[in-house]
Order: C-alpha cells, then sequence, then structure tokens
C-alpha cells in the first residue's frame, strides 16, 4: 500500500509571519503586531500598542503581501498540491467587534486564494493563528471574555460564506493547547489576547480561555456544516509525546500526564466531551469555571472532522529533575529533561521521526481512525547563502526525510487515515517564539535577515528540488 494518489502534499505559513502590509487596506492591528524581536533565550516583549523606536518584524513579514503570486509560483513549481496558511483576523474585522467586515482584506484573501487554485494549488486555511485583532486584548480582555464566542463565529461565518468554493479544508484555532506555559506570557498572548501571568490563579484562567475557543470553535463547525456540508473543520494541536525518562514507575505516571498537554485539546475537539479526569482536576482545584450545560451540548455537536496537529518534537520527564525554566520558551516543566538517544536542533527542539509515527498511532486509537493531517513539521537552522546563491541544507533533507519515512509507516503498515503533509515555512519567515529572521525553515531562502535589512530576493534551496521529487513520486524518492 502506497500513500493515497490524492495525498495533499503542500507547505505552511501563518499570516502574522510573511504577510506583512500591517496598516494597508484597513486592516487594524493583531496581538502579533505587539511583540518585539526576540532572539534564542531572548523573550519578545509585548508592547502596550505600537511604540516608536521598538522593533517589531511582523510588520514586515517577508512582505507576501504584495509578492504572494511570485511565491506560489515557486510554490506551484514544486508541485504543492495544497498550501496551507491563514486569514489574518484583524484584516477581515479590523478591531474585532465591527458589524461589518472589511471588503478590502476580504477581496485580498479572494485573489490570494484565486492564484492558488489557478496554480492547482487548493488552499488549507487557519482562521485563527495567533493574529487575532488587538482591539479584541485590549477592550475585551481576550478569550477571558465569553463575548468573543459570538465575535469569532461571526468571522468565522463571513470567512465560509465567502469562501466555501475555494477552500474546503479549514483549521479553527492553531495550535490551541499551546498556551498552557506559565514561564512565557507569549504562548497565551498570540493564542488568547490574555498575559497569564499576571493573574494570580493563571492556570486557571487558561482552562477558562480554552473553554470558550472550544465552544466558538464547536459553533464554527456547526456553521460551516450548514453552509456547506462539503466543509471539512479541523482542530489544530501542538502534538508532542511524552515519554518517561526511567521505567521508574513515577516517571511513566508523570509521562501520561504530562502528555495530558497535547491529548486534552484533541480529546475535547475531537470527541466532544471533556475527559474525565480534567473534570476531576477541575473539582480538585475548586475552579468554578463557566462551562454550561448548553456549552457542553455544543461541543458534543460540533466536534472537528480532522485532527490537524504539528509535530515538531517529543519530549522527555523525570520525576527527579528540578530544571529552572524561569523565562524559557521551550518548556514551563521543571521536570522535563533532554532526550539522551536522540539529536536536538540548534534551538533545542529534540528530532525525533519515530515520535511522529508514535503520535499518528495515539490519535488513530485513540479517535477511531478519525482523519489526520500534518499541518506543521520542520527544522530551524541558521543558514548563509553561498558562493552559488543556495543553500546546501543537507540537515533539512535529512529531517524531513527522516519523518516522511515514518509518516508512510504509519499508513501502510499501521493504516492510519492521513490526508496530508504540510511542512512548516515552506519559505523562510518570521520566527514566532523568538521573532527571528535567522531560524530559517524553508525550501525557499528569503534575503531578509534579522533587523529587517535585506533585498527580499528569493532562492530556491538544495532542499527545493529534492522536495519537488518526493511530491512528483508521491513519496516514494524521499
Ligand atoms: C508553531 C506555530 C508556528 C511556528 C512554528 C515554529 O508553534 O504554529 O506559527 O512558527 O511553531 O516555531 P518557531 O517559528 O518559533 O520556530
Amino acid at each position: 500500500m502506497a500513500l493515497p494518489k490524492d495525498f495533499l502534499w503542500g507547505g505552511a505559513v501563518a499570516a502574522h509571519q510573511l504577510e506583512g502590509g500591517y496598516a494597508e487596506d484597513g486592516r487594524g492591528l493583531s496581538v502579533s503586531d505587539v511583540m518585539t524581536g526576540g532572539a534564542h533565550g531572548v523573550a519578545r516583549e509585548i508592547t502596550d500598542g505600537v511604540i516608536e523606536g521598538k522593533y517589531y518584524p511582523n510588520h514586515k513579514g517577508i512582505d507576501f503581501y504584495h509578492t504572494y503570486r511570485d511565491d506560489i509560483a515557486l510554490f506551484a513549481e514544486m508541485g504543492f498540491r495544497c498550501f496551507r496558511t491563514s486569514i489574518s483576523w484583524s484584516r477581515i474585522f479590523p478591531e474585532g467587534d465591527e458589524e461589518r467586515p472589511n471588503e478590502a482584506g476580504l477581496r485580498f484573501y479572494d485573489d490570494m486564494f484565486d492564484c492558488m487554485l489557478e496554480n492547482g494549488i487548493q488552499p488549507v486555511i487557519t482562521l485563527s493563528h495567533f493574529e487575532m485583532p488587538y482591539g479584541l486584548a485590549k477592550k475585551y480582555g481576550g478569550w477571558a471574555n465569553r463575548e468573543l464566542i459570538d465575535l469569532f463565529v461571526r468571522y468565522a461565518r463571513v470567512c465560509f460564506e465567502r469562501y466555501h468554493e475555494k477552500v474546503r479544508y479549514w483549521m479553527t484555532f492553531n495550535e490551541i493547547g499551546n498556551q498552557f506555559n506559565t514561564a512565557n506570557d507569549i504562548f497565551g498572548w498570540t493564542n488568547s489576547g490574555v498575559r497569564f501571568s499576571q493573574y494570580d490563579d493563571p492556570e486557571r484562567m487558561m482552562y477558562q480561555c480554552a473553554h470558550y475557543e472550544f465552544v466558538a470553535s464547536a459553533l464554527a463547525v456547526i456553521e460551516a456544516h450548514k453552509i456547506d456540508p462539503d466543509l471539512m473543520i479541523g482542530c489544530m494541536v501542538a502534538a508532542g509525546p511524552v515519554y518517561p525518562r526511567e521505567c521508574r514507575p513515577a516517571d511513566v505516571l508523570m509521562a501520561n500526564d504530562a502528555f495530558h498537554g497535547t491529548l486534552f485539546f484533541s480529546d475535547v475537539q475531537a470527541r466532544g466531551t471533556y475527559p474525565n479526569w480534567a473534570k476531576r482536576m477541575f473539582d480538585r482545584n475548586g475552579w468554578d469555571l463557566d462551562i454550561t450545560d448548553e456549552d457542553l451540548a455544543l461541543l458534543k455537536q460540533g466536534a472537528v472532522d480532522y485532527i490537524g496537529f504539528s509535530y515538531y518534537m517529543s519530549h522527555v520527564v523525570d520525576s527527579e529533575a528540578h530544571a529552572d525554566v524561569s523565562g524559557s520558551v521551550e518548556s514551563a516543566d521543571e521536570h522535563m529533561v533532554p532526550n539522551p538517544y536522540l539529536d536536538a536542533t540548534d534551538w533545542g527542539w529534540t528530532i525525533d521521526p519515530v515520535g511522529l509515527r508514535y503520535m499518528l498511532k495515539v490519535f488513530d486509537e485513540r479517535y477511531d481512525g478519525m482523519p489526520q493531517f500534518i499541518v506543521e513539521n520542520g527544522i530551524g537552522m541558521y543558514e548563509d547563502l553561498d558562493e552559488n546563491d543556495t543553500v546546501e541544507d543537507d540537515a533539512r533533507i535529512s529531517y524531513l526525510g527522516g519523518h516522511i519515512r515514518e509518516l508512510k509507516r504509519a499508513v501502510e503498515e499501521d493504516g492510519v487515515n492521513l490526508i496530508g503533509y504540510t511542512p512548516w515555512g515552506c519559505i523562510d519567515v518570521v520566527s514566532f517564539t523568538t521573532g527571528e529572521y535567522r531560524k530559517r525553515y524553508g525550501f525557499i531562502y528569503v534575503d531578509i535577515q534579522d533587523g529587517g535589512e535585506g533585498t527580499g530576493r528569493r532562492l530556491k534551496k538544495k532542499s527545493f528540488e529534492w522536495y519537488r521529487r518526493v511530491i512528483a513520486t508521491n513519496g516514494e524518492e524521499v
């Protein structure tokens, strides 16, 4: 058995990391527009509005707002069958709470989706990828406020009505669970428009925000199916398997619980119910979360059509470790330790292709063969152009090749229902966690350096031709 003939090979990005044009055609500020540049180990600052003299890399991105036609032509040259990006919510509803959408913003995505379709590429779209309108964070307190449910559903409905003939695959919230990092505020800020560190009980607040997002997502699924029953609406979770450091039973138990950081979110969105352990945890902590019976009925009715997930790395816990995680962007868990059997990237992300197969099997077994879509995977690297104006990115070829071989095993040997694979940052973009340009993921090099200078030229790396072959042979030649 080989991969299905219509397997969705492509690449992934998010609007705020590449579009630029942050103040054009009526667009409002998003939460990412008030995050300064950072660096490996240097946290990005969240400012109160845009402050003169500070540097905000997302304002420029890679200028895709103006270059998308040429960039999409390069994706087509690689043979992409799909391209995952997001709609910048604040292009459509600049402050987030307007009655009517911004027509110029809607038109931009019409043109972009048409351009993809003309190139034989189907759009795969995330509605909220770390770029909710800043107005919603400022005026409403972000997803800590139930009112956001209606505002999100209004936005989702506008998008489904406008684009349902052009876009079949959607996701509601990007990496919805990737906000449970109390050591660094950027995760809660970008997901929920909330700085959890400013609350006495940050964890409780995170679960409350997540609940409102679950309800909003479920309502979006219900709306989408009313508008067009062919639409496929997925969740999007950051999938990170957690292994015990030793066969010490305490490590095994701890690994099970730490894995909840992924599985809690997929459980609620795929099954439409809260897991029993979560209900017990809420009770045990005495959290009076605002969760109504009507909400619970909606979760059930609005369960997702597929599991979309990102996969970069696996984790290891050691019940006896106590690492200093203050300010870390990698982990908020003092028990997380490196895996002695695996290498890591320059940013300390463990490289574990077998973990991808494991993840696919866990979801498959847990959700009874539900379709899955790997919508992010990749390796961030320091790269410079060589004298031939290219980058010999063999390490990327090896990373992606290893993961593709494992996903093929999951399909061919384990029977997992996998519909596509879109490596992250198929063209170099601004990094989310560090705000750097120098953390590059692409098959296409973009000549913009940290600080924003550079010609903006696009140049093919060695992996460009390699990935073209992978797609052309439907994964036979990796
Ligand atoms: C995920 C996000 C992306 C992204 C990617 C790589 O968390 O969904 O937006 O950028 O990780 O992270 P980084 O850019 O920090 O290397």
